[in-house]
């Protein structure tokens, strides 16, 4: 039996935002009283998370005075100092002021646009303050009800403008930061722009500066959409863009459910982990999560334990999976290449080509035979049922 205990190298984060969830929703009023940043920081610190993230007004509010600022940004700091806790991301509330209500970047009023890239670059200067080296952007509310109100390739080029204007900034400043997009597929919008991963990893290619900019994938917002959220996150890392993850869980079709990491799907989180540790991600393992509305801060800490504990399990499943001598013969099988079509699958020239054109295949034998997907995915359930 392993060790599921938390540790630094695990690189587990959570955001101010996620523990800090006082359970309000469109329903009901919050059902728990809201932390201190720096008492999120001493309750993560509890239970063993290795950093914590923020918006800049879940750190600041939005109406605060310079001399509140100070005070709040003190008492965090010495938060961090006491517990060890670093800030390995942060981001920006482009959401839940009134003045976002028809997005920040993509708003049809100049001067919302002008004051998100204020918000930003004073969000960039505070997340740099605390040592981030990724800075997220979730567009939220940069979306539509109607798409009157908007031509949406209108919207991708302001889009486009304020990512370009921001990467100038982190230049012309001298910071060491990376840009990470996060992709939804609606709510709180009725849609929103740059639904999914795919569409974030095609839009960076048209940056200014594409090297600076990657992605932030989201569990439960490849799951809202119905889609697989591992092929999501293989494009991404393939693409060398997988610069953070949102991890947490989720039911496909329904309201954004942010659950515990690996509470819904766990297969799907098994795959996902595999892949994660099998790659060498190494970037933070940030549960973009909160606890059911029927916790307090009690449950609260049971969630964000049971997310790293998860995590943590599914990582020795998955060193169980591919020392398990069964899934490695399957593995081997069905991965077996006598070396004859070499010649074929490599780089193109006019003789391959003829000589591929000619060649006779026996179609009919190569329909016939079985994969034996069915031992090995059953052999995967046994791993993850504890029989293996
Ligand atoms: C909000 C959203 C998340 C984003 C956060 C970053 S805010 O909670 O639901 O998916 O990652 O802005
Ligand atoms: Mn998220
Ligand atoms: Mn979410």
């Amino acid at each position: 039996m392993s060790d599921y205990t938390p540790k630094p190298e695990h690189k587990f984060t959570f955001g101010l935002w996620t523990v800090g969830n006082i359970g309000r929703d469109p329903f009901g009023h919050p059902v728990r009283e809201p932390l201190s940043p720096a008492d999120i920081v001493y309750l993560l610190a509890e239970v063993g998370a290795y950093g914590v993230n923020f918006h800049d007004n879940d750190l600041i509010p939005i109406d605060a005075t310079p001399a509140e600022a100070e005070t709040i940004k003190r008492a965090f700091r010495k938060a961090l100092d006491d517990t060890g806790l670093k800030v390995p991301m942060a981001t920006t509330n482009l959401f839940s002021d009134p003045i976002f209500k028809d997005g920040a970047f993509t708003s049809n009023d100049p001067k919302v646009r002008a004051y998100a890239l204020q918000k930003v670059m004073r969000g960039i200067d505070l997340g740099v303050e605390f040592g981030a080296k990724v800075y997220v952007f979730w567009g939220g509310r940069e979306g539509s009800e109607t798409d009157a109100a908007r031509d949406p390739a209108t919207a991708l080029k302001r889009m486009r403008d304020a990512i370009n204007f921001l990467c100038e900034y982190v230049i012309d400043q001298g910071y060491d930061i990376k840009f990470a997009l996060e992709a939804k597929p609606n709510e709180p919008r009725g849609d929103i722009y740059l639904a999914t991963t795919g569409h974030m990893l095609a839009f960076i290619e048209t940056l200014d500066h594409p090297e600076m900019v990657g992605v932030n994938p989201e569990v439960a917002h490849e799951h809202m959409a119905g889609l697989n959220f591992l092929h999501a996150v293989a494009q991404a890392w393939e693409a060398g863009k997988l610069f953070h993850i949102d991890l947490n869980d989720q039911y496909a079709a329904r309201y954004d459910q942010d659950y515990r990491f690996g509470s819904r799907d766990l297969k799907a989180a098994f795959f996902l982990v595999k892949f994660l540790e099998d790659v060498g991600y190494e970037g933070s393992r940030h549960f973009d999560a909160h606890a059911y509305r029927t916790e307090d801060y009690e449950g609260v800490k049971e969630f964000a334990r049971g997310c790293m504990r998860t995590y943590l399990i599914l990582k020795e499943k998955a060193q169980r999976w591919n020392a398990d001598p069964e899934i490695q013969a399957l593995l081997a099988e069905i991965n077996a290449d006598d070396g004859s079509m070499m010649p074929f699958l490599g780089k193109y020239s006019r003789e391959t080509a003829n000589a591929l054109k000619a060649y006779a295949f026996d179609r009919a034998a190569l329909g016939k035979r079985g994969l034996k997907y069915e031992r090995l995915d059953q052999l995967t359930m046994e791993i993850l049922l504890g029989v293996r």
